[in-house]
């Protein structure tokens, strides 16, 4: 399973090759005469406390009392506000926001010229780039990982001739650091000019053969047989409110080249595969797929979405990838992926490459537990619960209510204010949505210890929407509320109603399991609106009032949110007709992630080959040559919900079910998958032929009964924990 081409890249976004580590990432160029490989460290960040800019969370500057009930009752009279006029009111300029940063890159200069036999790839069975081609009769070779149990990237670059290596390395910055040179080590300090942010890289050459030769800002090897490369770098930053700052990364640093240098390229490598391949050898998807013998850039272009069996590897392959991707930009100790995962190569990235949690973030981390790589998890959860402090000031100055709140978009210094772009800034529903996934990381695995730790988080987030709901008409709802970046503002819009209700029904059975009791919560779930009503051409209204247009092909299908990742609207009722009537009328188009989520949408409603048109779309029209999602631009997310979506096709178990086959494409008549996870602390594999399942089986991880929903039978197994449970099928 890999990614393949037969030329170098020219092109950062499109073709360059990810490889990461979770904290750090490089992509790979492969380039003949010169190497380039820009890269980064998850917390380089701009922005935050110390910002030249000023830094205020996105709190009011100054109180604003009545407010946001100025709203609220304009809204009650107008029915509905221009986000211009409510941005003027609740709004406030952006300061300190900051963005994600490249760490620069690395440039390595070989001069070569004239080579043949190229070839570059990404082995997603290793999690190693390579680079390969011959000049001058020479051989030469080059292969780089990102180590998580190293700390450290790690290249090796050799010639099939004795003596055959040369090339100087050298570090490019836009962040003007000081560079020293010394034993083979290039050392690259500084502090980020905006925010005085601290940070260091140290890259240790080591060579066989020929020789090496420190000089004042770079490195030179000539007549070496091979060489290896060790990166590794950090910030001073910690993930730690208010101040955001921890130990200077010199030692960190330090300790991972030396530690690194000392173990050697065999031990690394073979520590970084076990390492990786415990994550990525759990599932294992087959759908007929055959590799075409063409580089991957040419099977990305012949791609029609039939279901030739090329076009099913590309397919198979791009599963694979979205997991990859996961493992590589998401492993504990570090922030979560963010809108480009952890690989950046400029100072002003699109979105900052920030946490947008209006989707985004979420997106990210669909297929953490469905896929089997609930560790890559940690850093989401890390990320959320740092979310609540910075979240209760703002709730409280704000909203004066208890609880935490945060907007649209955040950053990894506690940003949960808000900001002045009108279709943007305004979205408190987001710690809702962010806490559905703790809820449902423990639904997965039904740990109670981590239950309990998320627990107070959800509760928190209740008590901040039972403080701040309205009645209208009998009824509880969110005010003021704004279907994220589509038309005007309103009183309960369908999005906003629903993310309450999952909110609310999440916590009630969170504390049903933890024996406790949410009165007041078990009360406003009774009298909130859920959000969900049929208009008068069918569809699931997007807002109270029946606003929708069938013309509308608007990317977002917020108020499809109880369909996914929701589990508030079931396929067969009226609400799922109506949901379906509104996607059709979305159309199949939309920016990269709209497409991914799409997938999902039809998956969920039952229609495979739908879901299956819209992953055709996404690979068709969202795909860059190196498979990343583009909105355009490049953004990663698209890549995680088509991984998700690919899943949702398979085995769904949201409704408490384990839903077998519920939307499989006619394209993959005949496949395997293994190794899937379903709700409630399962582990699925699952055979089929012709369309139907031939074998089903579950390994469970507790006790208790498990409902299987397979075609038109139910079984209940009672599941043994730690065995093997094989449904029968009729
Ligand atoms: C949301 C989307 C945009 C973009 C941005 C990063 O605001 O609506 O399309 O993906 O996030």
């Amino acid at each position: 399973m890999r990614l393949w081409y037969d030329r170098p890249a020219t092109d950062w976004e499109s073709q360059s090759l990810p490889i990461g580590n979770g904290a750090m990432g490089v992509s790979v160029y492969g380039g003949v005469a010169t190497e380039r490989l820009p890269f980064n460290e998850k917390t380089l960040w701009t922005g935050g406390p110390g910002s030249k800019e000023g830094y205020d969370f996105g709190d009011w500057a100054t109180p604003r009392p009545g407010a946001i009930a100025g709203i609220q009752e304009a809204l009650d009279r107008e029915g509905t506000l221009s986000p211009g006029e409510v941005a003027a009111r609740l709004g406030q300029a952006k300061r300190g926001y900051g963005a994600y940063q490249t760490f620069g890159e690395l440039r390595l200069e070989f001069g070569h010229a004239d080579a043949s036999g190229y070839e570059r790839e990404l082995s997603l069975d290793e999690a190693v780039a390579r680079v390969r081609y011959d000049c001058d009769g020479v051989g030469h070779t080059r292969e780089y990982f990102a180590s998580h149990p190293g700390g450290v990237v790690v290249g090796r670059l050799a010639a099939s001739e004795p003596g055959g290596l040369s090339f100087t390395v050298r570090h490019t910055s836009p962040h003007a650091p000081e560079i020293t040179v010394s034993d083979g080590r290039l050392t690259i300090r500084g502090a980020l000019d905006d925010n005085g942010l601290r940070f260091e890289a140290q890259l240790q050459v080591l060579t066989t053969g020929g020789s090496r030769t420190d000089h004042l800002d770079h490195l030179s090897v000539t007549g070496a047989d091979s060489a290896v490369l060790i990166l590794s770098a950090g910030t001073d930053y910690a993930p730690v409110h208010p101040a955001y700052r921890g130990d200077d990364p010199h030692d960190r640093v330090t300790a991972a080249v030396d530690a690194a240098a000392a173990a050697g390229y065999q031990a690394l490598l073979l520590e970084h595969l076990a390492d990786y391949r415990e994550l990525f050898d759990r599932v294992r998807l087959e759908i007929g797929q055959q590799e075409p013998p063409i580089p991957t850039d040419r099977q990305l272009a012949a791609y029609t979405g039939g279901a030739s069996a090329h076009d099913r590897a590309l397919e198979a392959t791009y599963f694979a990838y979205g997991r990859y991707l996961l493992i590589s930009s998401s492993r504990a100790g570090s922030l979560p992926a963010n809108l480009q995962g952890v690989w950046n190569d400029v100072t002003d990235p699109p979105w900052s490459a920030d946490y947008h949690v209006n989707i985004n973030l979420q997106m990210n981390y669909w297929p953490a537990d469905q896929t089997n790589l609930s560790e890559t998890f940690a850093p989401y959860d890390r990320f959320v619960k740092s979310l609540v402090e910075p979240g209760r000031r703002t709730a409280r100055e704000m909203f004066g209510s208890r609880g935490w709140v945060v907007h649209n978009e955040t950053t990894p210094f506690g940003f949960t204010g808000v900001h002045d772009y009108a279709e943007a800034f305004w979205f408190p529903e987001a710690a809702a949505w962010l806490a559905q996934h703790l809820f449902d990381h423990y639904r997965y695995s039904l740990d109670v210890t981590y239950l309990e730790s998320v627990y107070p988080v959800m509760r928190e987030l209740a008590h901040f929407w039972v403080d701040n709901l309205v009645e209208r008409e009998g009824r509880l709802v969110v005010s003021p509320s704004y279907s994220p970046e589509h038309g005007d503002f309103t009183a309960g819009a369908a999005m906003s109603q629903q993310i309450v209700y999952d909110l609310f029904t999440n916590v009630l059975e969170a504390a049903e399991a933890l024996g406790d009791d949410e009165q007041e919560v078990r009360q406003a779930l009774a009298r909130l609106d859920p959000g969900l009503r049929i208009g008068s051409w069918g569809q699931l209204q997007e807002w109270a009032d029946d606003l929708d247009s069938p013309g509308d092909e608007h990317r977002h299908a917020s108020h499809l949110f109880g369909l996914h990742p929701g589990r508030q609207i079931r396929p067969g009722t009226p609400f799922a007709e109506a949901a379906m009537v509104s996607l059709v009328a979305r159309g199949d188009g939309g920016t990269g992630w709209s497409k991914a989520w799409k997938i999902n949408f039809w998956a969920r409603l039952r229609d495979g080959d739908h879901a299956h048109t819209m992953l055709a779309e996404q690979l068709r029209l969202s795909t860059l040559d190196n498979l990343w999602d583009t909105h355009p631009p490049f953004q990663l997310d698209g890549n995680f919900g088509a991984t998700s979506g690919i899943a949702e096709m398979l085995l769904q178990s949201h409704t408490g079910v384990i839903d077998v086959l519920p939307a499989l494409p006619r394209a993959w008549r005949d496949g395997s998958v293994h190794g899937l996870r379903a709700r409630g602390n399962v582990t699925v594999s699952l055979t089929w032929r012709d369309g139907a399942a031939t074998e089903v089986v579950l390994h469970a991880g507790s006790d208790g009964p498990l409902r299987v929903r397979c075609g038109d039978d139910l079984t209940v197994v009672e599941a043994r924990a730690g065995s093997s449970h094989r449904i029968p099928l009729g």
